[in-house]
């Protein structure tokens, strides 16, 4: 495994067991050979299964169980998913054919529906694998940044045709800052676990910038900024990229897949892709922005995006990165604060330094913005 891809974990025999239960209800062929625990991402439980066919021949699958925590509708998350996946196998089967790739595609449960229940409750699915493929926490070069924004571009794109309303907003004002900024102050205010004495300059930093939170809000509600289908969580390691190519080949984790802005997309791709420095990293003077790997984000979003791109969009793609690695901040500082409730934590103080990175990052950004807007306008200008 490449050195800064997704870690993958052994599971133990209940585990092992209670997956094997579950990845039989799906309508895979051959029989469960091994399974094991996909560590990525702070919200569902992901595991990767391998079944054997009766020629002998393996093939692996992707099991997760829905965070009912987080979403509070799960299946209202499916239809968003099975909505999304529908159109753009047919979009890229039928209609753009050069934007290829794999495609992620469920698999039905034996009750004919994309989902089944699992004994202990819960909602699981089941996809298919995206073979030869890795996801990468920390980029590596900056073909990884310009493929990965190019993907989630034309991910963009392709669904820029789905009316926004006929998905459902499976987690209310997700990427409204305002409340996020407001929520925040209200735990701090609460401080139920006594952390907010210790946080203080963490606060200080945020309510400096609380002019900023409306931003992207106040373009939506003008109109200035057009409401679209989004994906609303562009980690970097939301990314499938080819082990030998570095091609971006299919973008993954559909689960927030809503109406809202490119902008909190294109943002939330600079935060993560950005700083050679892990989300949760302690050394905060490893947080720092790489423009090389901004400039390569910029020309792979605004080549996928050219077509369908506002110039209202385009002008805020800089001040975007600053706005959504404030916003990450503000939410891992209000976990911190109410006791670590949604994120999940592998060590105390977790969220604590992973906000931490995002306010280390939100500085970088400030003192990097003009150069960033520049480099935008001058792609954006010779396209
Ligand atoms: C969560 O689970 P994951 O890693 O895909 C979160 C995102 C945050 C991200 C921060 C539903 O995403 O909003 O940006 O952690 N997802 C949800 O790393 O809250
Ligand atoms: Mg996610």
């Amino acid at each position: 495994m490449p050195p800064s891809t997704s870690p993958v974990r052994q599971v133990d025999e209940s585990v092992l067991k209670a997956i094997t239960l579950i990845a039989d209800q799906f309508a895979i062929e051959g029989e469960f050979a091994e399974g094991e625990e996909v560590h990525s991402g702070h919200i569902n439980s992901t595991y990767r299964v391998t079944f054997e066919s009766g020629d002998g021949s393996l093939n692996r699958y992707i099991l997760q169980r829905i965070n009912e925590k987080v979403f509070k509708d799960p299946l209202a998350v499916m239809r968003n998913v099975e909505c999304v996946t529908r159109h753009i196998n047919w979009k890229v089967l039928r209609v753009k054919k050069d934007l290829g790739g794999q495609t992620l595609n469920l698999y039905p449960g034996r009750g004919g529906r994309f989902w089944v229940a699992g004994p202990n409750g819960g909602i699981w699915r089941c996809y298919n694998c995206i073979e030869g493929c890795f996801t990468y926490d920390i980029v590596e070069n900056t073909r990884q940044a310009y493929q990965a924004a190019r993907a989630f571009g034309s991910f963009q794109d392709l669904v820029s045709d789905l009316p926004p309303d006929e998905l459902e907003e499976t987690i209310p004002r997700f990427h409204d800052t305002r409340m996020r900024y407001e929520r925040l102050m209200e735990v701090a205010e609460s401080d139920l676990h006594g952390r907010a004495g210790a946080v203080s300059a963490e606060l200080e930093f945020v309510r400096k910038r609380e002019a900023e939170v409306d931003r992207v809000l106040d373009g939506l509600r003008s109109g200035d900024i057009p409401q679209r289908i989004t994906h609303n969580d562009t980690k970097i390691n939301n990314v499938m990229i080819d082990g030998e190519t570095d091609e971006a080949v299919c973008v993954i984790d559909l689960d927030t897949v809503m109406p809202g802005s490119v902008l909190y997309d294109f943002g939330d791709l600079v935060r993560t892709a950005v700083s050679p420095a892990a989300e949760d990293e302690q050394d905060l003077s490893k947080v720092q922005l790489r423009m090389p790997m901004f400039e390569a984000l910029v020309e792979g979003y605004l080549e996928a995006g050219k077509e369908f791109l506002k110039e209202s969009e385009v002008s805020l793609l800089a001040f975007s990165a600053k706005l959504i690695t404030l916003e990450i901040g503000i939410r891992f500082l209000t976990d911190h604060i109410e006791g670590d409730v949604y994120f999940k934590t592998q060590r105390p103080g977790h969220n604590l330094d992973r906000a931490r990175t995002q306010l280390q990052l939100v500085e970088e950004i400030e003192a990097n913005m003009d150069q960033m807007e520049r480099f935008v306008k001058k792609v954006w200008k010779g396209q």
